[in-house]
């Protein structure tokens, strides 16, 4: 029987490569070769399946290049690289890689949190730059975490698992805003209590952004809502990029109207607005909170079991849209 075939839109893991390899007739990139929209269109074609990862926008013109196409398997949670009305429409599975993620991805935001209010960038460029020469009574003194307010955007898994850490790591007064409310017995597991979203920007010491990129959470953070938030707060952005205005936080942060932000994510990224590279009060990092290897490993080991799943036994582990 003819093997279903392929594409690995981008290097993996050379293990996870084979497994696929032993059920599909595989095209990899093991180059790690960037596609373009064309590149890509022209090495899907002919398809079954596609291991995307957020890089792999999968739209209209994608899926009508590619009439055979049955499923991509996002390397990602988050997938606001998909079209999924588009696939949806085309008959096409959409997967992600919910869960193998979450405590890894909260560790980081908390370590952002940290290194952020606690200006650790800053002073270790210091440092490297050969100015330090005595300690100092201000040196680089930041803002206290552990019994502050701790603000989540955003109270997903991810959300939640960043709101234990607040609550029972670090004794913080843990509050969040979300489209719905959690229900009593979730609020009280991760501590967290609902608020407004002005009162979640006007009350958060530090404020930490853990929602989905859509058309509606474009910009949620803007000159607006910056300018609600406390001159000592600091913000974090582990989302995805475009959920903050990054032209109105670098203004903001230059103006002081807030202390410092650290970012793991970007507008237009893998290019950082320059504004924000000019300043000395921002923890910059380039869209690592995932990046550990057992959970990348466990997110590629994910996608590549939606595939195997999907193709070989008409049942994928993780859907995102319902096909029939
Ligand atoms: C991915 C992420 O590594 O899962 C997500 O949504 O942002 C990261 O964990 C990145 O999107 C590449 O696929």
């Amino acid at each position: 029987m003819l093997k279903p075939a392929v594409l690995v839109a981008r290097a993996i893991f050379p293990e996870v490569l084979q497994t696929l390899q032993q059920h599909f007739e595989v095209t990899d990139n093991q180059a790690d070769v960037l596609f373009d929209k064309e590149q890509l269109a022209l090495s899907a074609k002919g398809v079954d399946g596609i291991l995307t990862t957020g890089s792999e926008r999968v739209d209209a013109a994608l899926l009508a290049a590619c009439p055979g196409l049955k499923i991509c398997a996002n390397m990602a949670v988050g997938y606001n690289n998909f079209d999924l009305a588009a696939m949806t429409s085309a008959g096409v599975l959409a997967t992600n890689t919910p869960d193998v993620l979450t405590e890894t991805t909260a560790d980081f935001g908390f370590a952002l949190i940290l290194a952020t209010a606690r200006r650790m960038a800053e002073g270790e460029h210091f440092l490297r730059a050969g100015l330090w020469n005595r300690w100092r009574y201000d040196m680089f003194a930041g803002a206290e975490v552990h019994g502050s307010t701790l603000g989540i955007l955003g109270m997903g898994r991810i959300g939640q698992a960043v709101a234990r850490r607040g609550a029972h790591g670090f004794g913080m007064r843990v509050i969040y805003h979300n489209r719905s409310r959690l229900d009593a017995a979730t609020e009280a597991s991760c501590a967290a209590r609902f608020v407004s979203k002005q009162d979640l920007l006007q009350q958060a010491d530090h404020l930490i952004l853990v929602l989905p990129y859509t058309a509606e959470s474009h910009h949620a953070i803007g000159a607006s809502e910056l300018a609600q938030m406390k001159p000592t707060a600091t913000l974090v952005n582990i989302a995805r990029g475009g959920i903050v205005d990054d032209a109105a936080l670098a203004a903001a942060l230059k103006a002081g109207a807030l202390a410092a932000a650290g970012l793991d994510v970007f507008e237009g990224e893998p290019r950082v607005h320059p504004d924000l590279l000019a300043l000395s009060n921002v923890v910059l990092t380039p869209h690592i909170a995932s990046a550990t290897i057992q959970t990348r490993r466990a997110m590629a080991q994910l996608a590549a079991d939606n595939l195997i799943g999907f193709l070989l036994h008409g049942k994928a582990l993780t859907p995102l849209n319902g096909l029939r």
